[in-house]
């Protein structure tokens, strides 16, 4: 299962999470906040962005 890790109104995961319902393929969404990014996120995201 594809997981998208986004906060609430990221327009770059609204865009995939639209193509993803369009294409009817599931998918699991965890919010985070961006105040306060959890060390997982940080690991996986050289970046520390959502997408
Ligand atoms: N990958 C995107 C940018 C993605 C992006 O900036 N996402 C925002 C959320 S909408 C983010 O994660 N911001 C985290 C931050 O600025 O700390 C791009 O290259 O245009």
């Amino acid at each position: 299962m594809i997981k998208i890790v986004s906060f609430k109104i990221c327009p770059f995961v609204q865009r995939v999470t639209a193509a993803l319902e369009a294409k009817q393929i599931p998918y699991e969404i965890e919010y985070i906040s961006l105040k306060d990014k959890p060390q997982w996120f940080l690991d996986i995201s050289p970046n520390a962005k959502c997408l």
